[in-house]
């Protein structure tokens, strides 16, 4: 078949070999194997998941929680999106040269390494919330093929000795963020823009790294994280229209 360039650039159906011989591929593997399956476990029933926002087919859950008086609220979002794939809802996810077009929490991203082609480190600063100091954070990104028509993006911080934390204005936040998509259209049926649904599970949890206020930081992500997923599925909406669905 024909390749554009754009399909060569897709997220891999099976893991990258360069990604396997990596020192990071151990912790990688582990992480985005417990995430993918956390993603996909559903929040009705199970105690502590309370619903903060909803519209449409977009739900979002968190737990409250703080550990030495930080908010670390994990989140849960649910959301159906159709016209589109799971590998091209974590394509636009995963891929950095689409970044800036649909997060807008960010000041600066940097590649800090191209490990293969599923797998990045990252670098990235964020806005500053005011009172509190600004953040950067440093994390590995890792895209990969589940199950039939299953494909997720995980990313969660990691050190390097040329990327210090907490030496200049911000400090180092920590974070475990992890986007899994599944595909499916009637049964018997070719799938097509016209008959795909994908269902999403959007799970985060950030660690601030010091100091912040706990109302201003849960203010900040209960309108933020509504924010960010309308905004990415509608950007993905968009990017796909008139384009060969891939899936
Ligand atoms: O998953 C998302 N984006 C990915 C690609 O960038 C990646 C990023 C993860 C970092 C998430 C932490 C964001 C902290 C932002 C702090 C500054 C926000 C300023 C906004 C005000 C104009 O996985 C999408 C991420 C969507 C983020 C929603 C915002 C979450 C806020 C949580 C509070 C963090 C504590 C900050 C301490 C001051």
């Amino acid at each position: 078949s024909v390749h554009t360039r754009d399909q060569v650039e897709l997220p891999p159906p099976a893991i990258d070999n360069r990604l396997t011989v990596h020192p990071l591929w151990s912790e990688i593997d582990r992480i985005s194997t417990e995430q993918i399956q956390a993603a996909f476990e559903g929040v009705g029933g199970e105690i502590g998941w309370q619903l903060f926002a909803e519209e449409g087919d977009m739900r979002m859950y968190r737990r409250e929680m703080e550990v030495d008086g930080m908010v670390m609220d994990p989140l849960k979002a649910m959301h159906k999106v159709r016209g589109v794939s799971a590998r091209e809802m974590c394509h636009y996810f995963f891929n950095p040269r689409y970044r800036f077009e649909w997060e807008t929490t960010l000041e600066t991203m940097n590649i800090v390494e191209e490990i293969s082609s599923d797998a990045m480190v990252f670098h990235q600063t964020f806005k500053r919330i005011w009172p509190a100091s600004q953040r950067d954070a440093l994390f590995w990104s890792h895209v990969r093929a589940s199950d039939d028509h299953t494909y997720a993006v995980t990313n969660h911080s990691t050190t390097n000795p040329e990327y210090p934390s907490n030496t200049g204005a911000c400090i180092r936040l920590f974070v475990t963020v992890c986007l899994a998509c599944r595909s499916s259209y009637p049964a018997g049926e070719q799938p097509t823009r016209d008959n795909i649904t994908t269902s999403i599970a959007y799970c985060s949890t950030v660690n601030p790294g010091g100091w912040a206020p706990a109302g201003v930081l849960r203010a900040v992500y209960k309108r933020e994280y509504p924010k960010f997923l309308k905004r990415f599925t509608s950007y993905v909406v968009e990017q796909c229209r008139g384009k060969p669905l891939a899936i």
